[in-house]
């Protein structure tokens, strides 16, 4: 896919996103240096009582004594903290804000949003019940699919969004839409695919470092940050700050999709990226701080719901092909030579890796079991992987035509291989196949041009697609992929299989002693 794309996406990875040098508009931000709190950056909207050089303390004597008490805590690990509303009183306005603070490089970075005095403030009293009973619900959830369709309902609950979709990533950072929750406002974007250059590698680790993310109007004019040098004369790193400037591309991408306000929590396990909680509106709409930092709570109990299911899933398997290793060992041991004691049980050969066919094959024989390519094909296969001359590692493969010469011919056979060595000195090897599943892939738009160069010819500057249909691909030579706990179970044979030789082998020269 990527080969057709003529245009150089990496120009999107490289956009320095983090150092975007301006904020927007709804709210302010005060670059300040302890212990004095001496303003050395603003935001061009800041209130003029706030100026550069100025000591907070001067100019919000209220705000600067909230700073200072929370000057030796330690912050959370990511995001800037909540410190609390409070009132400005300006020459310009009597104004209240929510005030959140972080620290870069030995400075403190204040940012200041106005409280919408519509917005329905979340208090604990709403906060707490609504997190009990999501609690509740998610550990009634039968599978991921519904704890995924419940954080999605929640969050739209808790923000009023048009729209909120439960977007994964996949081994190669495309997204899928898993869940969806809305009010019609916007079209529905359930099951599609987008593809990964959507959102661009600096921006996914990002969002890995920062938790969240909200663009309240798609049409916003860009605040410039002045100086836009620290004092150390670096640009101003905005990674955890809550009112940094959005990308160029993405403002015009959210334009294209028709959504003018958006906000992402991001859904980490283990430390990595999982997926996004993704929000829309079709009109511009800001949610509250404090709505934002419950979606964050929200999302992060899903995380952990969702890992401890995923590992029970795992741990279940687990055991289930763990069982399945056991009887092997018992069968490999009563034979004299181990592959006897698999070739009569093809069915769990076959199950240990929920495989439909299987070949064991050294230099001199070929034994196949269950649904295989003709013997020639198999002898082939074992040919190649003997030339690649790796013995140690499980070879996987989940589209073996895109990797061995003439294997599209048995795809309907195997398209997906999973192979160890069994021998340290010999080429020898046990194979499992699995058929093509010819699937159809909805893309929200062309995942072949995801992007168009800019009309001007400008060296850097490209733009997103302007069509987000349904685009459907048909993937053929493909298998289902191979687990994580399937290659272990093949890996923890070879490790017996290996074990057995062995023994055998020093059994023989004890015996010949
Ligand atoms: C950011 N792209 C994003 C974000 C999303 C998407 C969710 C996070 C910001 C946000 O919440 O709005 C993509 N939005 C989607 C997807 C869906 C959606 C997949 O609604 C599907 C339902 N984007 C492009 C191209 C480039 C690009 C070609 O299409 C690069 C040239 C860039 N996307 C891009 C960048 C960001 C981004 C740079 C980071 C924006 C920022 O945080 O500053």
């Amino acid at each position: 896919m990527t080969q057709a794309a003529r245009i150089d996406l990496t120009a999107c990875d490289r956009e320095p996103i983090h150092i975007a040098g301006s904020v927007q508009p709804h709210g302010f931000l005060l670059v300040l240096e302890p212990p004095s709190l001496t303003v050395v950056q603003a935001s061009a909207n800041a209130p003029v009582e706030a100026a550069v050089g100025t000591s907070l303390d001067a100019a919000f004597p209220h705000l600067a004594a909230i700073v200072r008490r929370h000057l030796d805590e330690p912050g959370p690990q990511t995001g800037a903290s909540y410190l609390r509303t409070v009132t400005l009183t300006s020459d310009a306005a009597r104004l209240t804000y929510e005030v959140a603070a972080h620290w870069v490089d030995g400075l403190v970075v204040l940012e200041l949003e106005e409280v919408d005095a519509a917005a329905t403030d979340l208090g604990l009293d709403v906060l707490t019940p609504r997190l009990r009973s999501f609690v509740e619900r998610l550990h009634a959830a039968h599978d991921i699919e519904e704890l995924c369709h419940l954080v999605a309902q929640d969050i739209r609950a808790v923000t009023g969004l048009d729209r909120a979709l439960v977007y994964r990533f996949d081994r190669d950072w495309h997204g899928t839409v898993l869940a969806e929750d809305g009010n019609g406002a916007l079209p529905s974007y359930l099951d599609l695919r987008f593809p990964a250059s959507d959102i661009p590698a600096q921006a996914r680790e990002l969002y890995r470092r920062n938790r969240m993310r909200i663009i309240p109007d798609a049409g916003y004019a860009p605040v410039p940050i002045l100086p836009a040098a620290t004092p150390s004369g670096k640009p101003l790193d905005l990674s955890q700050s809550v009112l940094r400037s959005v990308s160029p591309v993405h403002v015009e991408y959210m334009r294209n999709m028709g959504t003018m306000a958006s906000m992402s929590v991001s859904i980490l396990i283990d430390g990595a990226l999982w997926g996004l909680i993704s929000c829309h509106n079709a009109q511009p709409r800001r949610v509250p701080l404090h709505a934002r930092n419950a979606c964050d709570v929200l999302a992060q109990i899903f995380a952990l719901q969702l890992s401890a299911r995923e590992r029970g899933a795992q741990a279940e398997q687990r055991l289930a092909l763990g069982q399945v290793q056991a009887r092997l060992l018992g069968f490999m041991a009563e034979e004299d030579s181990f592959v006897d004691g698999l070739l009569k049980h093809p069915d769990d050969v076959l199950a240990l890796v929920n495989a439909s066919g299987a070949a064991v094959v050294t230099a001199d024989r070929c034994r196949l079991m269950g649904a295989t390519p003709e013997e020639h094909d198999v002898r082939a296969m074992y040919d190649w992987l003997s030339a690649r001359g790796d013995t140690d590692d499980v070879f996987v493969s989940e589209a073996l035509s895109e990797t061995i010469p003439g294997a599209a011919a048995y795809a309907d056979r195997a398209s997906g291989l999973l192979a160890i060595s069994i021998s340290k000195k010999y080429a020898s090897y046990i194979l499992w196949f699995r058929p093509e599943v010819v699937r159809t892939v909805k893309w929200g738009g062309n995942p072949v041009k995801p992007a168009v160069p800019d009309p001007e010819g400008g060296p850097d500057r490209l733009h997103p697609r302007k069509s987000f249909e349904i685009w459907k691909e048909t993937v053929q030579g493909r298998s289902l992929p191979w687990s994580v706990t399937e290659v272990e179970a093949a890996g923890d044979l070879r490790t017996s299989v290996l074990g057995i030789v062995l023994r055998r082998a020093e059994e023989l020269a004890a015996m010949s002693e």
